[in-house]
């Protein structure tokens, strides 16, 4: 069967921004990448698609720095920010206390850590074994005040994280004042972190009975500030799918659909709402038995003249950027009408069990 898919192959071009081509080229890991595999140009009968997945080169995070407004839609997605409050013997009052600016990725994606890192200057890195993920971590005051802080101050978070981040900023520079040296010092900065993110341990709570939480301060919705933080966000929280359903009119006997979703907590449902206008396109489904709303985006159309060109144009990384690639094949057998063959639909299956995959292979 002979099909035209020139707009895979320019589409995946753009989107990389690099061609195996091209000799000027960073190449990522491996090619090709895994859950992608090279097709026979002349089983296919079109070279194009050939040219398409000769093209497919995954990028290597270190090939250019990432956009701050990314950094920041990605940390609204991804990072926490934690005060740690320990019992630790040697301290003038038994304990130690420190701040913490997190982000935790499955081993896949260890290259957006570095990316991250380097981008940062500050932090490290570590493996969890038991939870088979890579862990960058920012834990020196002194690198919270200077690097960690003015960033997410000039690029504030979009989500209620922000609220978070204003806690744990003003328990930081009571750190840093060295207040957490002295029992009233220590005080104050228990009552912030019975504020921030889950509140107190059952070990702080009782240690520290006089605790008053501090309010928490007021959240203003602000709308999205760059292109880069949405697609930052999408990188984390965001995820690109392809429900296949029966159907009864179709003559394979199944109807192929292209969706993307983000998922949230319901708590930050009015800004998962002002995509819709954002975007111009989707609309929300809260879930009836969790406090979890979502962002959806179903239909060709929308999907193929909206959605895909904002990721050819600002590009993801790691394994969400795989997933992509796998998605912008499925579309464009689609817009071929390939899906409603036989043999399309099992190809389309195909390509479809390699997304959404934890790809360890790639690191
Ligand atoms: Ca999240």
């Amino acid at each position: 069967m002979l099909f035209q898919l020139r707009w895979i192959s320019e589409a995946t071009n753009s989107f990389l921004k690099t061609s195996a081509l091209s000799p000027a080229v960073e190449l990522g890991a491996m090619w090709p990448p895994m859950g992608i595999e090279a097709l026979d140009p002349f089983e296919n009968n079109s070279i194009d698609y050939f040219l398409c997945l000769s093209s497919c080169v995954y990028i290597s995070p270190n090939a250019n720095n990432l956009n701050p407004f990314w950094i920041t839609g990605f940390s609204d997605a991804e990072s926490s920010f934690i005060i740690s409050i320990r019992k630790k013997k040697d301290t003038k009052l038994g304990w130690s206390v420190t701040p913490i600016f997190s982000i935790s990725l499955n081993k896949k994606d260890l290259q957006i850590l570095e990316k991250i890192q380097y981008f940062f200057g500050v932090g490290t890195i570590t493996f969890n074994k038991k939870d088979d993920c890579y862990f960058f971590s920012v834990q020196s005051i002194k690198h919270i005040v200077n690097a960690i802080i003015p960033h997410f101050e000039k690029n504030p978070l979009l989500t209620k994280k922000r609220i978070d981040f204003l806690l744990f900023k003003s328990a930081a520079e009571l750190i840093n004042a060295g207040e957490h040296l002295n029992s009233s010092g220590l005080q104050k900065i228990v009552n912030i972190r019975a504020s921030l993110n889950k509140g107190l341990t059952d070990v702080l709570e009782k240690s520290f009975p006089d605790t008053k939480p501090v309010p928490r301060p007021a959240y203003k919705h602000m709308d999205i500030p760059n292109p880069n933080w949405f697609c930052g966000f999408v990188n984390g929280d965001g995820s690109f799918y392809v429900p296949i359903s029966k159907s009864k009119s179709a003559v394979t006997g199944y109807n192929v659909r292209l969706g993307f979703s983000i998922w949230q907590h319901s708590r930050d449902v009015d800004l998962l709402t002002s995509f819709v206008n954002y975007m111009k396109a989707g609309f929300i489904v809260k879930n009836s038995s969790k406090p979890a709303s979502c962002y959806v985006v179903t239909g060709f159309n929308d999907t193929v003249k909206i959605i895909i060109p904002f990721f050819e144009k600002y590009p993801l990384y790691g394994s969400k950027q795989l997933d992509f690639i796998l998605f912008l094949e499925i579309a464009s057998l689609m817009k071929a009408k390939f899906h409603l063959t036989n043999e399309g639909l099992n190809k389309i299956k195909d390509i479809r069990s390699k997304m959404n995959l934890r790809r360890s292979d790639i690191s």
